[in-house]
């Protein structure tokens, strides 16, 4: 077929290193952006079959997210906006790692594996974050949708929370929004500025952020966020690309993972901050105390705040909905214990990645889902979302009031993934609402220290895992090993796990004193050796 015989082409043009391995994982494929041209290539490819399959619109995007600037990535973002499944992963793989001569050959098992109706029509959307060399490997990614035959829509530079949000409003024919740069804004600034409408006397101080962009896409977007705002939030940027390197000593892991604050942002005493990584599908908070020290509100505090306001709200609305916190073994213990014990939430852990958390959420009428990290949202069952909005028509006074905040809550949460604009806008409105201060919501519960560290093995797969990741079953020996350890301290929990992005193996300890938690880490990092 003619088609076939222009990815044969195309394919020549975009060839794969010979021998070169690599993996679809937790968040697509990653590694330094040297190596990827052919798999952007074979992703154009393998989204359009995608699209063809599900009859729908998918996307791609191009980003390594967190990683360093060399870095770059690719994942799929299927018809809801969701991660692509596990399935089409493994189809992903397998055509990354097919030798060049053996791509149609790969191409077309997975076209007779999923008996795909290659005259079905295909539309991809694709998006790229500000790595320099994104603009490259996203036109590879065009090379290969062409050569298929199937549309594209190029959505150039943004978030990669906003290119799943266009999927998903393409694919509910508006339903959700509008699939326009300007129509994501419209649509959760909009709801933004409804709930603040709730927030009595907040003064020109509560109503100011000071955000780091990571010298990423982030800090383009929100620029351009802010004349949508109405005045209703005052952004001082930093780290917003002009000189800095994307990611270096900024940005939401690094905060995150040093527990410090970011270079090239200033950081005065008592005054709320947020850092965004490089992609903005992730969002930390924090602030100095008078005595300066640094105090972080992670994805664990952000999920516990959403939570509280949304338990409240339910209550004061009269509706019996059932809500849940999903987390992964990075969240903070004491997080956990205030759920359960003192909230009474449900709380379930997930493996590591978005993809297991967003759907151990699906499970329930609100699934609150957090990694540690600050990557997370918040999901609302189609069933949830009619009650909500019955009742803003049902119902008058106290009870219409928490409906309608429900209803504007629901509209600027992006729900097909964790979004650090959708969710810095959220965060800000129930913290004006609730007259809350960044110290006052800190203060909710207190984390028990912990350390993360990373360790380089020369093959991290020996490395098997079970229990939601908590428990190592192999190597032999090694959670015996790990479980010694831990013996030692007080409050202490500990866990090893190969990362999915990264070539190394990481290493998480937490404990009743910082000292306890640093010791213990490094004892188990020697333990992995
Ligand atoms: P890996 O490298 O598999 O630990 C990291 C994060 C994940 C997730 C992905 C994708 C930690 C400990 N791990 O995965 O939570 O966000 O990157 O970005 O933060
Ligand atoms: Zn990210």
């Amino acid at each position: 077929m003619a088609q076939f015989q222009d990815v044969s082409k195309q394919s020549a043009l975009h060839p794969k290193p010979a021998g070169l391995v690599l993996q679809y994982g937790t968040a697509g494929f990653r590694t330094n952006a040297k190596l990827l041209d052919h798999i952007m290539f074979r992703m154009g490819l393998l989204a359009t079959l995608r699209s063809k399959k599900t009859n729908a619109t998918i996307g791609v995007m191009v980003t390594a997210s967190h990683n360093p600037e060399e870095d770059n990535g690719v994942k799929l973002v299927d018809p809801m906006g969701e991660m692509v499944t596990p399935t089409w992963e493994g189809y992903a793989t397998q055509l990354a790692n097919a030798e060049q001569e053996d791509v149609l050959a790969a191409l077309k098992e997975i076209i007779e594996k999923e008996a795909i109706n290659m005259s079905q029509e295909a539309d991809v959307f694709i998006g790229k974050d500000t790595r320099s060399s994104s603009e490259s490997l996203s036109k590879a990614v065009l090379d290969g949708v062409s050569a298929l035959g199937g549309h594209n829509k190029d959505y150039g530079l943004v978030t990669t929370p906003q290119l799943h949000y266009m999927v998903r409003c393409q694919n509910t024919q508006g339903k959700y929004g509008e699939a326009t740069v300007e129509g994501y804004y419209t649509k959760f600034c909009h709801a933004f500025i409804q709930l603040t409408k709730n927030a009595s006397n907040c003064t020109d101080d509560q109503k100011h952020l000071s955000v780091d962009g990571a010298n990423g896409i982030g800090a383009l977007k929100v620029r351009e966020l802010e004349s949508h705002l109405k005045k209703e939030l005052h952004i001082s940027l930093f780290n917003d690309g002009s000189a800095g390197k994307l990611n270096h000593q900024c940005g939401a892991d690094f905060v995150k993972v040093q527990q410090n604050p970011p270079t090239g942002m200033t950081v005065n005493s008592g005054e709320r901050c947020c850092s965004f990584d490089g992609d903005a599908d992730r969002i930390v908070y924090y602030y100095t105390d008078s005595e300066g020290h640094f105090h972080l509100l992670d994805g664990d505090k952000i999920a516990t705040l959403i939570s509280t306001f949304l338990k409240e709200l339910l209550t004061q609305a009269g509706l019996d909905l059932e809500i849940a916190v999903v987390q992964t073994a990075y969240a903070n213990g004491s997080s956990t214990n205030y759920l359960e014990e003192t909230m009474k939430v449900i709380v379930r852990c997930t493996k590591t990645g978005v993809k297991h958390l967003h759907h151990a959420a699906q499970e329930f009428d609100i699934g609150v889902y957090f990694e540690a990290n600050g990557h997370g949202t918040v999901l609302f069952s189609e069933a949830a979302q009619e009650k909500v909005q019955q009742l803003t028509e049902d119902s008058s006074g106290e009870r219409k009031r928490a409906a309608l905040l429900l209803q504007n809550t629901i509209d600027v949460i992006n729900q097909t993934v964790g979004d650090a604009i959708s969710d810095m806008l959220l965060i800000e409105a129930i913290l004006a609402i609730k007259g809350m201060t960044i110290q006052q919501w800190d203060a909710m519960y207190e984390d028990l220290p912990s350390r993360q560290l990373k360790v380089k093995v020369s093959d991290r797969r020996v490395i098997d895992t079970a229990d939601a990741e908590r428990r190592a079953v192999s190597p032999a020996g090694l959670q015996e090993a790990i479980g010694a350890l831990v013996r030692k301290y007080g409050r202490a929990r500990s866990f090893v796990r190969p990362s999915g992005t990264e070539d190394v193996v990481r290493v998480y300890a937490e404990a009743d004193t910082q000292e306890s938690a640093d010791a213990l880490a490094h004892e188990v990092s020697l333990a992995v050796y």
